[in-house]
């Protein structure tokens, strides 16, 4: 049987706390028709715009059954809490119309779910313009994260080329480098703060917040600058803060190394080439989080914290 896909084009109107008023659009995902989600609320619903108003500020999905009028609102509509199948449900899922160019533009413009968006980081008539796919974090620290780096489990290999690195790669639903010339066009002329996290096999996160984050273009390396204050769970790893002796390991002002482009100091050493990963290598390092996910390849993650890559389950690094 062929489906033809309802193209209803709601528009809600939500009133913020600021009491301004943002337009939500939701469209039909064909993709989900007809299936049932774990955890949801059901409500009566006339209407598929009554429907949507139970969902709420931050909706990031709800189902209407044409034919017995309800409506089930799930805490969560990814593929992975999909639970059965019954006749005459149709989900409505948000449709971003606009070319925004960060998550927290998103977010201000009310789409408040944690999930994958498109972001548009260029201005239509520059060259590299074109549509990023991105993992938007819109809870954490009150949202609006743009995660330029996410990794879960290893399925995704980090160990690329400065070509990879430049352009991105990956599956921001597996693990993605969002691309370098994408984190340069986000971080010019901002200041943006980084937000790095491992999450533990025990489903603890931890993280470290730098409040001041750019890179440099490719002329320069993409260069790191970090500035202003830090803290955080993990520890200030990326500065030998601590002052244990590793300072040849600190990372800001180094240039982005690749295995294919060794940018590090060391005249003698290839630090993307020997730890098989892209990165911005001192001597090399005292904190890592693009190793290849395999035993003693992948030597401490975020030294001393997260000693190997067998501890760590997701890592993230988000910039707003
Ligand atoms: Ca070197």
């Amino acid at each position: 049987m062929t489906y033809v896909c309802i193209e209803v084009l709601l528009v809600v109107a939500l009133l913020s706390f600021s009491q301004a008023i943002f337009k939500k659009h939701f469209k039909e995902n064909p993709y989900f028709r007809n299936k049932l989600f774990e955890h949801t609320t059901q409500y009566f619903a006339e209407s598929v715009s009554m429907c949507s108003s139970h969902c709420g500020q931050c909706c990031e999905c709800f189902g209407f059954n044409v034919i017995n009028k309800t409506c089930r609102v799930p805490v969560s509509c990814d593929p992975g809490v999909i639970s059965g199948q019954e006749d005459g449900w149709i989900y409505f899922t948000e449709h971003v119309t606009d070319e925004l160019k960060t998550c927290s533009d998103l977010y201000t413009a009310g789409y408040c779910a944690s999930g994958f968006y498109t972001i548009y980081p260029w201005d239509k008539e520059e060259p590299h313009y074109r549509p990023v796919e991105v993992y938007c974090d819109m809870k954490t620290n009150d949202g609006g994260w743009t995660a330029i780096q996410k990794r879960i489990a290893g399925s995704v290999d980090f160990n690329r080329i400065w070509d990879e690195y430049k352009i991105g790669f990956g599956i921001p639903q597996e693990g993605y480098w969002i691309g370098n010339d994408a984190i340069y066009q986000l971080t010019k002329d901002r200041n943006l703060t980084l937000y790095l996290s491992i999450t533990l096999m025990n489903n603890t996160r931890l993280y470290q917040i730098y409040e001041s984050f750019s890179i440099a273009d490719e002329t320069n390396q993409y260069r790191l600058h970090l500035g202003g204050e830090t803290h955080g769970t993990l520890g200030d790893s990326l500065v030998d803060t601590a002052n244990t002796g590793k300072a040849n390991r600190n990372l800001p002002g180094m240039a982005f190394s690749t295995p294919d482009r060794d940018n590090d100091p060391s005249s003698s050493f290839n630090c993307a080439l020997s730890f098989k990963g892209g990165w911005w290598f001192n001597r090399c390092y005292l904190a890592f989080l693009n190793g290849r996910w395999a035993p003693n390849v992948w030597q401490t993650p975020w030294y001393p914290t997260v000693m190997t890559e067998s501890e760590v389950k997701e890592t993230r690094m988000m910039i707003r």
